[in-house]
């Protein structure tokens, strides 16, 4: 009986060592596919977009900086006809024009987006595209390309 148990708590530890092993090579997996730094956002089920440890969200990109953005999409009241729960578009702070090739379409759970930062230093801002739901139009945050 004794000797079952020990037997059974190595069984243990060797499954823990491989899970441990599996959890290592799939986060290393991911990182091979991303291209750079990460940017982690929210986008939050109650319309707005947020950053850990920031009450009023802020990105800080070098100007020309490849990144990842992983966003998490929550869902608020409306789903899009495609599906989609929210949109994250970057757009120059004082016209409010389009950065080409930011504009992106959130699926319900996490996706990662690689993008270059503007190459013009500024301010800009990110807006949901998606209408969803009465408080989407303060569905926006900040973001600061520095030189
Ligand atoms: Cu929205």
């Amino acid at each position: 009986m004794r000797k079952c148990s020990l037997l059974l708590k190595r069984m243990f530890v060797w499954q823990l060592r491989m899970a441990l092993l599996a959890l290592c090579f799939s986060t290393w997996t991911q990182n091979a596919q991303a291209q750079g730094r990460f940017i982690e956002i929210l986008a939050d089920h109650d319309s707005r977009f947020r950053t850990e440890g920031q009450k009023h969200p802020v990105i800080k990109l070098k100007a020309g900086e490849k990144i990842t953005l992983r966003i998490t999409a929550k869902k608020a009241k409306n789903v899009n006809r495609d599906g989609a729960i929210h949109g994250f578009t970057l757009l120059h702070a004082k016209d409010r024009s389009p950065v080409p090739e930011w504009d992106f379409e959130l699926k319900p759970g996490v996706q990662e987006f690689n993008v270059t930062a503007p190459s013009e230093p500024g301010e800009y801002i990110a807006v949901c595209t998606v209408v969803c739901s009465e408080e989407h139009e303060g569905m926006n945050m900040k973001v600061v390309v520095l030189p």
